[in-house]
């Protein structure tokens, strides 16, 4: 499939909605002058453009309509095959100085960074409409919503833009006429979508992203990762405030009483899962509402809590495993207004990917769109498909998403995807402590990101692809941050993905994700007991409600819950060598933490 197009020419009257700063029309200025496209597109995020738009796309091969009946409103891109996933390799944190990205970041020097990037981008769009995308993140009325303008000659990341962001006319108008307000600068350009020529670059200090070569995800929706984590957590440090790769959801007991809370776990590891689980038929008057299933910016509120928004208006997620059974929240989300990228396309014009309920479909085409049965060896969905949907989507969308002071959090959760070590639950002693678990926290790798899956990697607070700056200031931050909080929430970690011996999942996940929640919950209540271990508080088995779990021996929940010696002397000593591989950066605070861990073990 196309994802390098040519110049669409819009009807009159729309295209047209120029910001009024001049400072936006001036950086629009350079860039097209540099980039020489065939004309401007300047979005207004309205119903009328995107039905253009996605007719456009679809003429133009870069979409397929769904069928209307079966999916409406609904369409599938396909990448190119070369262009499936982030790029952490080719991500750069361009700083004054290598120690402003720190040792987790690819670092590279701004001048000469922005003139390689010019040299790529001279005449790039050629022949092509650049788009110009204005979005807020964030309830437009919080005090931390911030404004950027996408630059792009992708009409795919338009598309896909208008349903993660508030995209549109209000953000020109929030951002006024003032000169000297601040927005983003983000340039996105398809170039020839070669792996060679493909750069994620991000220039924190100057509040730009330059994206190009690719059209895939993070790479390009530059809102997300690249705003939302990487240039905002830059922000967050300098500002006092937190950028996190969390996921926000809402708990209501039968009783009406609510919390929320918010959980890092590295990429699809289980965040929008999470985010909408529906608890099981013993949870009866139980409730999860979502607040954000990707991203969480949190701020001290004046009672000395922490309160979180969800930047973003829309759910990147992956497709493959989703099913009713699975995640009926989302299957919902993605019954209408969805735009798939890399599943399989089946005969009736409907969309599959394995893991969906049912049968596997006799004939499809595969995310490729070559012929596909179930006899075929490669997969019909790429790993790393997703859907992008509107927030509005999803059934259980909390009712506070648009409230402008955010959510209270009563509990911060880390998680990992481990096959071994990881007990299913523990909660730690303090925030100093908790900071530490976030800190040596690991996980497989997946195929989110290019490269080896299943790797066991330290994935600090699943922010080492997203941390803009150096990871150990973000540590001393969340220190400070601690200090700051009167009312700090509990820290825990969980693991849904602990195998037994002949490499099955212990425990079953998903929605039964719900009882471990409720022991969290009860913790943060002051009532559900736990025994201190070397690694913090775990529940004993009798301590979680355990009630018409299927599936699970008391050979299994022991297993699950196990603290083994053997596994945590290799444990420490990997993370140790994380921490010394970070070295000078680590705060001492953290290295006492270490210590004592080390000597609860003695
Ligand atoms: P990103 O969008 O990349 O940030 O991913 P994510 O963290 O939102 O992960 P997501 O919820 O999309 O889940 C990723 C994969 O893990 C999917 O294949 C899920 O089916 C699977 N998964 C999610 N939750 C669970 C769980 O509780 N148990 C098991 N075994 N698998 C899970
Ligand atoms: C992730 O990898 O954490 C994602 C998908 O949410 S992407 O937007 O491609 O980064
Ligand atoms: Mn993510």
């Amino acid at each position: 499939m196309e994802n390098i197009a040519p110049a669409i020419s819009a009807p009159s009257g729309m295209g047209e909605n120029k910001p009024s700063n001049q400072a936006v029309l001036d950086w629009v200025h350079e860039v097209e002058s540099l980039t020489k496209p065939a004309n401007i597109f300047w979005c207004d995020g309205s119903e009328a453009e995107n039905n253009f738009l996605l007719e456009e796309a679809c003429r133009q091969g870069i979409l397929i309509k769904l069928n209307p009946e079966k999916r409406p409103g609904c369409y599938l891109h396909r990448s190119n095959p070369n262009d499936v996933a982030r790029v952490e390799q080719f991500t750069l944190i361009c700083t004054p100085s290598k120690e402003g990205a720190g040792p987790t970041n690819h670092w590279a020097e701004p001048a000469e960074t922005y003139r390689k990037l010019q040299e790529m981008l001279k005449g790039a769009m050629r022949d092509r409409t650049m788009f110009v995308v204005p979005y807020v993140m964030g309830p437009p009325d919080s005090p931390l919503a911030k404004i950027g303008y996408e630059i792009t000659d992708s009409i795919y990341v338009v598309l896909s833009m208008r349903i993660m962001t508030r995209m549109g006319r209000q953000a020109s108008a929030k951002l006024g006429d003032d000169p000297k307000a601040e927005f983003n600068r983000g340039v996105h350009s398809l170039l020839d979508v070669n792996p060679e020529r493909r750069w994620i670059c991000h220039f924190p200090q100057d509040n730009t992203i330059i994206s190009v070569g690719s059209g895939y995800g993070g790479n390009v929706l530059l809102s997300k990762k690249c705003l939302a984590l990487r240039i905002a957590s830059y922000l967050a440090n300098k500002q006092g405030w937190l950028a996190e790769h969390m996921l926000i959801l809402g708990v209501e007991s039968p009783e009406g009483k609510k919390h929320y809370v918010a959980a890092a776990f590295p990429s699809a590891c289980g965040k929008t899962n999470f985010a909408m689980l529906i608890p099981p038929k013993h949870f009866a008057g139980w409730k999860i509402t979502t607040i954000g299933d990707d991203i969480a910016w949190m701020e001290i509120g004046d009672d000395g809590r922490l309160y979180a928004v969800n930047p973003e208006n829309g759910y990147f997620g992956v497709v493959p495993g989703t099913s009713y059974k699975s995640n009926p929240n989302a299957m919902r989300s993605i019954e209408r207004d969805t735009l798939f990228t890399n599943v399989a396309l089946t005969n009736d014009g409907d969309v599959w990917w394995e893991g969906k309920d049912g049968a596997a479909p006799d004939a499809a085409f595969d995310w490729k769109g070559n012929p596909w049965t179930p006899a075929s060896k490669e997969k019909a969905a790429h790993p790393n498909s997703r859907f992008a949907t509107p927030m509005r989507n999803n059934p259980v969308l909390d009712l506070e998403v648009e409230d402008p002071a955010g959510v209270p959090i009563s509990a911060i959760i880390f998680g990992g995807r481990r096959s071994d070590t990881m007990p299913l639950v523990f909660q730690a002693h303090d925030w100093n402590h908790g900071v530490y678990i976030g800190a040596t926290m690991a996980s497989e790798t997946t195929a989110a990101a290019t490269g080896a899956v299943g790797q066991v990697r330290r994935d600090p607070m699943a922010m080492l692809p997203f941390c803009g700056y150096n990871i150990g200031d973000y540590f001393r931050h969340w220190l400070e941050t601690g200090k700051r909080l009167t009312s700090p929430p509990l820290i825990f970690h969980v693991n849904w993905f602990r195998k037994d011996a002949t490499g099955k999942f212990l425990w079953p996940g998903f929605g039964d994700n719900m009882r471990v929640l409720k022991w969290i919950i009860d913790r943060c209540e002051g009532r559900g007991g736990a025994e201190k271990s070397p690694i913090g508080y775990l529940p004993r088995a009798t301590e979680l409600d355990l009630e018409d779990l299927e599936g699970i021996s008391s050979e299994g929940l022991k297993e699950l819950l196990a603290v083994k010696p053997n596994e945590w002397s290799k444990e420490l000593a990997a993370q140790k060598a994380f921490f010394q591989s970070l070295q000078p950066n680590v705060p001492p605070e953290l290295l006492a933490q270490e210590e004592e861990v080390e000597r609860r073990f003695r």
